[in-house]
């Protein structure tokens, strides 16, 4: 691609004369134009694959899909020719944060390697005006700010499909707008986001909040930031169906097109099922293929065997209900269908349990998917047995047949080849390049573990990454860093199950421990990002305590030559991409049994950063790919987790009494010097949350965290060891590719 000769065109300029965004507008259309080359007519394939999620957290695309397309390195060598900078084009992008986190991001990975593969399967979700809340820290506490992210020229695509969703009481006319996704040398599929004209942002009032009843005007405006925030739960129910009625017409269009006859169409259409949140399309299709003349009990088999669901929680409290009123006052269509299912349920079996509607008239909306799918999927082992053989045992027992486990994955492009372009290119330079396809290449590093030139080329390239990411906190939030200590990292959504609170509590000990005169060898830099739920009370304290701790501990000389502390100001994909590479040690410290998989475990592994985690979700595949020499496990294992919570037994308080440094850590909370920084309120508040809950068992589990974080530090001064751990870490990730994922899904699942 001539970089001169497309600004030449549209704006009679050269590369020199050009505004940053003007050269962005340039690549943007030029990108489109290459993408939309590499797409493959419908008709050339019979079956296809539609990915329905309620999020995808794409991040900006231009660099990417430059990459996917091989324009990426000369673009950036014209730009730099001309004094030009990649990174300063990049800014001009808005980054679409259209989902909370590890799900969205997910489906954004998964849509890479789809297309990547050469597999034919489009993503279908909702266009929302805002996504995720922009998160700002005012008096150290979290606010939220509106998202608007589309601009007049962006990556949208509009296209001619529009359709009639019927609600109670009143109807609605969807668009479908697409985006391009261009896979790695491969072919261009679309993600399908549908949106209403009518969505009107003027209704936003102050910060994030808006009236939750105009549905013509608020359809599509935000994202939903939380799991845990009971308000506008029938705006949520109506986002579905929207999704899902306008995703069932597209998929029964295209299907027919290509001459399908209904009952044939799970050979012609197969639905993947992203968490619940998509799951009224099984309803939704059954009510339309009756519409079409299909008795009940052959739509309802023909849609079985076209569905297949994703779970990606084991937190009994997050699996999604919505009462029978609720659906009856929004999307009367499809209840008598899930009325009909529950009936053919309760006819069939007599544990209650496996009925789709309860006794107090909810619908719980994965059992829908499970009894009415041919495959339900887990997403890492640990988390798939649990599913067998706890939460999900009962339906295990009905259908064994069905459960499988697809353990995550991540696009290798742009978490090693765009965020880390160093580090790939090393590893090139090392082994060639078939890695980029063939993940499990990556093994073929190992032939240098021993090897002192390449093992410095690691630690070399994680300084310069280091060096970087103080810059870029330096420029974009006032943080004073230095890439000479320790950059010890936890990034993910604030959840006390992820337990944030623990790493605060050893911030709080060290602290202590300096204040008392024992000084850490190497000086250690603490880095947070998170977001919380709005209404997640709990999680907002834990933010405050992060960012009061920041305060105090930033700010006193004696302590800050050792310890640092860096709340990151509204994480998101963009500065993941930032972060990950320039980590030592990734924080993944869930209580066991809690994190499905997580997916930051592995972009941190993959970049050379070694863990410090529990025994939970995907570490445990980590732990088995690396060995005890090159991970860092500690605390109770999943087992004893269930079992300490099936007694009923765990006291917080006793523990705490008798464990003295524990005991200091938490008075801390509420000490002097913290509530001369902080809210006296959220900060007790925290305290006692801690001492009469601690739901998620912090306590049992701080003296061999502190401890096997105190090792990985002693550890870490050997430069060379350390290395090799680094080597070893990024060797095995090959199996954390989302290609690998991605070709497991279609083997045993897709069969396209
Ligand atoms: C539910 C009801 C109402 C409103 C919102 C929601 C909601 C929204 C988002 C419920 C859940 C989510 C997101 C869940 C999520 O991100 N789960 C993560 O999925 C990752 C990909 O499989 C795993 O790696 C993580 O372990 C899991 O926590």
């Amino acid at each position: 691609m001539n970089l001169e000769e497309c600004l030449h065109n549209k704006y009679s300029k050269s590369i020199k004369d050009c505004t940053d965004r003007e050269i962005y507008l340039a690549l943007l259309e030029e990108v489109q134009r290459l993408s939309e080359q590499k797409r493959i007519p419908d008709s050339s394939a019979k079956k296809k694959l539609y990915y329905f999620s309620a999020e995808f957290l794409i991040g900006k695309l231009l660099s990417n899909n430059m990459i996917n397309l091989g324009i990426y390195s000369d673009v950036k060598r014209q730009l730099e020719k001309n004094g030009r900078s990649i990174a300063a084009i990049e800014e001009c992008e808005p980054e679409p944060s259209l989902g909370n986190g590890g799900l969205g991001r997910l489906a954004a990975c998964f849509l890479d390697s789809i297309a990547t593969l050469g597999l034919n399967g489009d993503g279908i979700g909702l266009n929302y005006h805002c996504g995720l809340f922009r998160q700002k820290f005012k008096e150290h506490k979290q606010s939220e700010q509106p998202d608007k992210w589309i601009e007049s020229e962006s990556w949208l695509i509009k296209t001619n499909r529009k359709t009639k969703v019927d609600f109670k009481g009143f109807s609605v006319s969807a668009s479908m707008y697409d985006i391009n996704i261009t896979g790695y040398c491969g072919r261009t599929n679309r993600l399908h986001l549908f949106d209403i004209e009518s969505v009107n942002e003027e209704i936003i009032e102050d910060g994030i909040s808006f009236d939750k009843t105009d549905i013509e005007k608020n359809l599509t405006l935000f994202l939903y930031p939380d799991d845990s925030d009971e308000e506008g739960r029938l705006l949520r129910i109506y986002q579905q169906y929207f999704m899902v009625c306008c995703g069932a017409e597209l998929i029964l269009d295209e299907c027919m097109k290509k001459g399908c006859r209904l009952y044939d169409l799970p050979d012609y259409a197969v639905i993947q099922i992203n968490d619940t949140h998509p799951t009224m399309i099984i309803p939704e299709l059954i009510r339309r293929l009756c519409e079409m003349g299909i008795d009940m009990d052959d739509a309802i088999e023909i849609v079985s065997r076209t569905c297949a669901y994703t779970n990606h929680t084991i937190l009994a409290e997050a699996l999604e209900k919505w009462d029978i009123e609720s659906l009856k006052k929004t999307v009367p269509g499809i209840l008598p269908v899930i009325e009909v299912l529950d009936d053919r349920i309760r006819r069939k079996y007599s544990d209650e349990k496996v009925y789709i509607i309860d006794g107090d008239d909810c619908v719980h909306m994965a059992n829908i998917d499970i009894h009415c799918s041919f495959k339900v999927n887990g997403v890492a082992e640990l988390h798939t047995d649990i599913l067998k053989e706890t939460e999900l045992n009962r339906f295990y027992k009905l259908y064994p047949e069905k459960f499988t486990n697809k353990t995550n994955g991540i696009t290798f492009r742009r978490w090693l080849m765009y965020a880390n372009p160093q580090l790939s290119d090393l590893i090139t330079s090392l082994i060639g390049d078939s890695w980029k396809k063939e993940a499990e290449e990556l093994r073929k590093l190992e032939q240098f573990r021993n090897d002192e030139n390449v093992l410095k080329r690691l630690l070399e390239i994680k300084y310069s990454c280091k060096k970087e990411l103080c810059g870029f906190l330096n420029k974009t939030q006032d943080s004073v860093i230095s890439p000479d200590t320790i950059f010890d990292i936890q990034i993910k959504r604030l959840h006390e199950y992820k337990r944030q609170q623990m790493n605060a509590l050893y911030v709080i000990r060290k602290y202590l421990e300096i204040k008392s005169g024992k000084k850490p060898e190497i000086p250690i830099t603490v880095i947070f990002g998170a977001k919380a739920a709005p209404a997640y009370v709990t999680a907002k304290d834990i933010i405050h305590l992060i960012l009061c701790l920041q305060e105090l501990i930033n700010s006193d000389s004696e302590v800050n030559r050792y310890l640092r502390i860096v709340m990151v100001e509204n994480y998101n994909v963009t500065k993941a991409e930032k972060l990950i590479p320039a980590c030592d040690i990734s924080e993944q410290i869930s209580l066991a049994s809690k994190e499905a998989s997580g997916t930051g475990n592995m972009k941190f592994m993959l970049n050379g950063a070694v863990t410090l985690g529990t025994e939970d979700g995907a570490n445990v595949e980590i732990h088995r790919l690396v060995g005890d020499d090159n991970i860092y496990i500690f605390g109770d294992n999943s087992d004893t987790v269930v079992k300490r919570y099936e007694e009923g037994s765990y006291n917080p308080r006793e523990y705490c009494e008798k464990n003295p440094a524990i005991k200091k850590a938490v008075d801390f909370i509420t000490g002097s010097e913290m509530l001369e920084i902080g809210d006296k309120k959220s900060l007790e508040r925290l305290k006692n949350e801690l001492l009469k809950k601690d739901w998620f068992m912090t306590f049992p589990d701080f003296e061999d965290y502190c401890k096997t974080r105190e090792r990985a530090y002693s550890d870490y001064r050997d430069r060379m060891s350390w290395a090799k751990k680094m080597l070893v870490n990024i060797s095995r990730a090959g199996y954390f590719s989302s290609d690998r994922t991605i070709s497991e899904y279609q083997k045993e699942i897709w069969r396209l």
